[in-house]
């Protein structure tokens, strides 16, 4: 059994650490590793422009001793690692760690040593992103100072640096957490945790739905009964885990009234002398998935005493996010929507759901070992009359959609953009909500989105 040691602000000096990847996670890691007196050895096996990139930032600006394109012995030279969320446990690497002793924690972990303030915690396989977001802008119309970080894009590590550079009271921090950031945490304990609800994802590096849910549930492994859960009720998965929990238990949902904000006759109410918070009508972003949202960031925000009146404006002023559900174009009469963030089933299944029109549904890329063959049922209820697939996952969605819909398959996504073009007929939509990573043709979903956007407004 290797010993894990938990380094404070003191103890941390002269510790050597090894960061294990130079991504955006590794590069924070480090940089905070080393404002704290750590000797610093970051490696990346790859030697990509971004990963030369952050290495060289690191050598010129902080003097932080790197290496890409290898693992070299001098990583086994160390008192922890700190491991990046893209490298799993099941990897060589790790493998090698536990052969020389080494403790691993991950990037998550190592950051939350370093600070006193609060976190929640946002998990989930869909609606994580969206959620934090509508949590941020409640917090910020409050006195706490509500930090995002986490999977959304800013690691934590990121975030304690500036804490430490410029300290600051009434601090929260509203955290993205992925499972795969969970994977190595050790004393990480959310003050609060958001659980938004659980579907099929991330299989190929978690390989079953048991394991993948069991990763989703250490981010309330260390938690005691002061700490409190929120979880999704409408969510089957999410009610029978939490029903026995010892946690301190608030729910949301739309099926029945027993929560803090709840649903009744098109319009949310709040709990407490049962206050009209709001007329569905008048919420800006559409969709019962939002609702989910929204009620789940509400229920979270009031926890923390953010004010009915503050959390109503956000419920009115929220637009959403690029690449969800996102509104590109007309063309010929034909909507086109950006849905590239839709990257597996259960969340193509909300896009589908949001239309009436016609619609030519765009999906591909690569499968994370999800089963699109749970597609059938919705596309055969809803409005897709043709699918469109592209990329490494074609030939995969070909089989599992079988003849449940027109289907064809087309080489990348500027080719199913335009055969859809010229396929609409005047009051379609066009749809791309792809169900996979983007990684086999794009850097990310973002670029994915933004390739879409553009080659749909070049269109004629
Ligand atoms: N590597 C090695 N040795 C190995 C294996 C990998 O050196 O044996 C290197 C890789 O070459 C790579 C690095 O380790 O350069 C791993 O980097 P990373 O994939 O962790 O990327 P980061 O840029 O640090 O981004 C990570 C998250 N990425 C993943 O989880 C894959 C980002 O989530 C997150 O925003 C960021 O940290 C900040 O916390 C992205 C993501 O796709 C958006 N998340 C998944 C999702 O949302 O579905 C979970
Ligand atoms: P995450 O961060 O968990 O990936 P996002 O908010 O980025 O979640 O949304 C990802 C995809 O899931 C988008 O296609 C979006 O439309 C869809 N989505 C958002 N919220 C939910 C929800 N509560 N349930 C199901 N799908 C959702």
């Amino acid at each position: 059994m290797i010993e894990l040691k938990k380094y404070n602000r003191k103890n941390i000096l002269d510790k050597r650490i090894t960061v294990i990847g130079l991504g955006i996670s590794g590069k924070a890691a480090s940089i905070l590793a080393n404002q704290l007196g750590a000797v610093v050895y970051a490696s990346d096996s790859n030697s990509s422009e971004e990963i030369i990139t952050n290495a060289m930032e690191l050598i010129n600006d902080h003097h932080i001793a790197t290496e890409t394109g290898t693992h070299s012995n001098k990583i086994y030279n160390s008192d922890l690692w700190v491991i990046s969320p893209g490298v799993s446990a099941k990897s060589k690497i790790i493998k090698e760690a536990f052969i020389n002793n080494i403790p691993i924690v991950s990037e998550i972990e190592f950051a939350s040593w370093f600070t006193k303030a609060p976190i929640i915690g946002i998990t989930g396989s869909n609606g994580k992103t969206t959620t934090t977001h509508i949590l941020h802008q409640m917090f910020n119309k409050s006195h706490t100072i509500g930090v995002i970080g986490g999977n959304i894009g800013i690691p934590f590590s990121e975030c304690i640096l500036k804490e430490i550079l410029h300290p600051s009271k009434d601090l929260v921090y509203l955290l993205e957490i992925s499972s795969f950031q969970l994977e190595y945490i050790a004393n990480f304990r959310p003050h609060l945790s958001i659980y938004t609800n659980i579907s099929e994802d991330h299989l190929d590096r978690h390989y079953t739905m048991k394991e993948y849910i069991k990763m989703k549930l250490r981010l309330v492994e260390n938690c005691k009964k002061n700490n409190t859960v929120i979880f999704n009720e409408d969510d089957d998965t999410l009610k029978s885990i939490f029903d026995d929990s010892v946690l301190k238990k608030l729910t949301f949902g739309i099926k029945s009234l027993n929560h803090t904000f709840y649903l009744k006759d098109d319009a949310i109410y709040h709990s407490s002398s049962n206050t009209l918070v709001i007329n569905i009508e008048d919420i800006k972003l559409k969709g019962q998935h939002n609702l989910l949202n929204f009620l789940a960031a509400a229920t979270c925000a009031d926890q923390f005493g953010v004010e009915i009146e503050n959390i109503k404006s956000i419920f009115k002023t929220f637009k959403g996010i690029p690449h969800r559900i996102e509104y590109v174009a007309t063309k010929l009469e034909v909507d086109y929507i950006n849905d590239s963030k839709a990257t597996n089933v259960n969340s193509v299944i909300v896009a589908i759901k949001a239309y009436n029109e016609p619609t030519i549904l765009l999906l591909g890329g690569i499968n994370k070992g999800v089963d699109f063959g749970l597609l059938v049922p919705h596309i055969k209820t809803n409005s897709v009359k043709t699918i469109i697939a592209y990329g490494e996952a074609s030939e995969q969605i070909k089989s599992a959609i079988g003849d449940a819909v027109r289907l064809f398959i087309v080489n990348d996504l500027y080719s199913a953009v335009k055969n859809a073009h010229s396929i609409a007929q005047p009051g379609d939509i066009v749809l791309l909500s792809p169900g996979c990573a983007s990684f086999d043709q794009f850097k990310n979903f973002e670029d994915r989105g933004n390739f879409f956007k553009s080659t749909v407004k070049a269109l004629s």
